[in-house]
């Protein structure tokens, strides 16, 4: 497994639509451990794919100990009020922004073994699955704030985006690769 480099704001692959998984096949899986290992050293909740360069509709989560990786992932149903929440994205590091999202969702995919499931979830795995499936479309947090908020925002990573030059942040392995270090990068 690698950690591998997390693309940010500016990089076109945030931007453009993700390609349905035709097979969940070893590479697939191979893309899905990498995307775990790199999420963890992240410290993050979930990932899509087009945060680490690739372009398959795929993203992993884990919150609170409950691991999910959803191939071609798709919200069937929603429910629930509206919930507002601050949120944040690995690759729009340092920013944060309110976005109001509903409060639970069902949703359909292919599992690491190709099966189908539906997961009914509610609360930060709702907001956790709707954000990475927004990725996965080339839709962002910022476009859910509002002119000036965006503006704003953006004007703040005009200031920080230098610190990742090609786009790409480099992560140190996260806790797990440190333990086993034949197998970090
Ligand atoms: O896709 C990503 O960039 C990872 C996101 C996922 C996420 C954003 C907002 C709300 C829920 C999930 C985060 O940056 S992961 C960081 C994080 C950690 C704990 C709680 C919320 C967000
Ligand atoms: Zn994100």
């Amino acid at each position: 497994m690698s950690v591998l480099p997390i693309r940010v704001l500016g990089d076109p692959v945030l931007r453009e639509d993700t390609r349905p998984v035709a097979e969940v096949t070893d590479a697939t899986r191979r893309l899905i451990d990498d995307m775990f290992e790199t999420m963890y050293a992240a410290n993050g909740i979930g990932l899509a794919a087009p945060q680490v360069g690739r372009t398959e509709r795929v993203c992993v989560a884990d919150v609170d100990g409950a691991a999910y990786a959803l191939v071609n992932p798709e919200v069937v149903h929603s429910e629930g009020p509206k919930a507002k929440a601050e949120e944040g994205c690995l690759s729009i590091p340092d920013i944060y922004g309110d976005v109001e999202r509903p409060s639970r969702v069902t949703v359909r995919a292919l599992d690491r073994d190709g099966e189908t499931i539906e997961v009914n979830a509610e609360g930060l795995l709702a907001r956790c699955f709707q954000h990475e499936i927004d990725h996965l479309h080339g839709k962002l947090f910022i476009d859910y704030l509002s002119f000036l908020k965006r503006r704003s925002a953006l004007a703040k990573w005009e200031d920080e985006k230098d610190q990742y030059p090609g786009f790409i942040r480099i992560l140190k392995p996260g806790k797990s690769a440190s333990e086993h270090p034949e197998e970090e990068l």
